[in-house]
């Protein structure tokens, strides 16, 4: 198929942030978030064609950062073939002093979803096709707002708000000072929600290993779909102990750091699941490298935010399990996600799908 596509050769990178009001702010254990910090993301090729990406900055203060980046990415590229892995091997040698780390490796990663991007629209083809897989409606859960409040009743009102448009799962950020006030959340979710919604708990890295094993255990008795992320990201032998003791299953990945951290991991056995981020993962490229490693492992693959792009990477995942959602950059594109019954429908446009609505850019423009 992509012998088909003409050649693109590179001519600029162009960056631009934007902070996007949230119909639902994301009080996590860590941070609490009220506006999405994004960094849209176009590759201008000799041929015209425009591929596209945007990240997710967690703070705005990240997105100037991330330009500069992306900056000295332009001079290390303008020129070449849009070819996502020389690309790659050629920044990763560029960038191997200070690091292919942190908001370096978020600005590869995306450049490389936009290079797929433009590769699947000079050959015609949705991005899904394009990787080799029939596009299919991927089960997601509504993963907005759901954040730490002072009143478990106001927690369950936003959960029932979340399943309008036909949400049958959601997820819940855990992590109060205490496990009575966790369990009063979740009880609270359960019992206005009733017993045919799946709920998944994240506590954002927030507890010990002893903590997490009390409150674990509390969740074992409340049949909920996953605990993520209960300790530090990177203790895997910490979290191997939690997922060998626990009924729940163990959900990590969001901060697997390429493709290398998920291998450590699950040959760790450090959780049940697992839940790459494109931006963390390394792009499109990263992706498709961890769900071979998942399916080999036999474990069951979910994505991390981007539900636009994660539409079509989930369904070239042999392990695809959910789809994280996402409404923030529904402000911002032409033609937001599509969701039918609770399953996200990738784009059946050429490429992945993004096209920026400029009026909504030029409002929401970061200083
Ligand atoms: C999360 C996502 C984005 C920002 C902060 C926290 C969270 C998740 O861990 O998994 O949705
Ligand atoms: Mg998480």
């Amino acid at each position: 198929m992509s012998s088909l596509a003409p050649v693109l050769k590179i001519r600029a990178i162009k960056a631009t942030a934007v902070n996007v009001p949230m119909t639902y702010a994301l009080g996590t254990s860590r941070q609490r978030i009220t506006t999405a910090p994004l960094l849209l993301i176009d590759l201008l090729t000799e041929e015209g064609v425009t591929g596209r990406s945007y990240l997710f900055c967690y703070l705005p203060a990240a997105a100037p950062a991330i330009i500069k980046i992306l900056e000295e990415v332009e001079r290390a590229v303008q020129g070449e073939s849009v070819v996502p892995l020389d690309l790659w091997r050629k920044l990763a040698k560029r960038f191997a002093l200070i690091g292919v780390q942190g908001i370096v490796r978020m600005a590869l990663a995306g450049l490389d979803t936009a290079a797929w991007d433009a590769l699947a629209i000079a050959a015609g083809l949705p991005l899904a096709r394009f990787i080799g897989a029939a596009p299919k409606p991927v089960p997601a859960y509504n993963s907005c707002g759901l954040g730490l409040m002072d009143n478990p009743e106001a927690v369950a009102d936003e959960a029932e708000k979340l399943l309008a448009g036909g949400f049958r799962a959601i997820k819940l950020r855990l992590g109060y000072p205490t496990l009575r006030q966790d369990h009063a959340a979740l009880d609270a979710v359960r019992k206005r929600l009733g017993d045919g919604v799946d709920v998944m708990v994240d506590y954002n890295q927030a507890l010990s290993v002893a903590q997490a094993l009390e409150r674990g255990r509390m969740l074992d008795a409340e049949n909920v779909v996953w605990v993520e992320e209960p300790i530090r990201h990177d203790d895997y032998v910490g979290n191997a102990r939690l997922a060998r003791a626990l009924a729940t299953p163990v959900q990590i990945g969001e901060n697997f750091s390429e493709v290398t951290a998920m291998a450590t991991a699950l040959a760790a056995r450090a959780s049940d699941y697992v839940m790459p981020d494109l931006e963390r993962i390394g792009g499109v490229t990263g992706w498709l490298r961890a769900a071979a490693l998942a399916a080999a492992h036999g474990v069951e693959m979910s994505s991390h935010l981007f539900p636009e792009v994660s539409a079509h990477l989930l369904a070239a995942t042999p392990t695809c399990h959910y789809l994280e959602y996402v409404d923030w950059a529904d402000a911002i594109v032409q033609q937001p996600l599509r969701m039918v019954d609770g399953c996200a429908l990738a784009s059946d446009q050429p490429g992945n799908g993004l096209v920026w609505d400029d009026a909504a850019v030029a409002r929401y423009r970061a200083e």
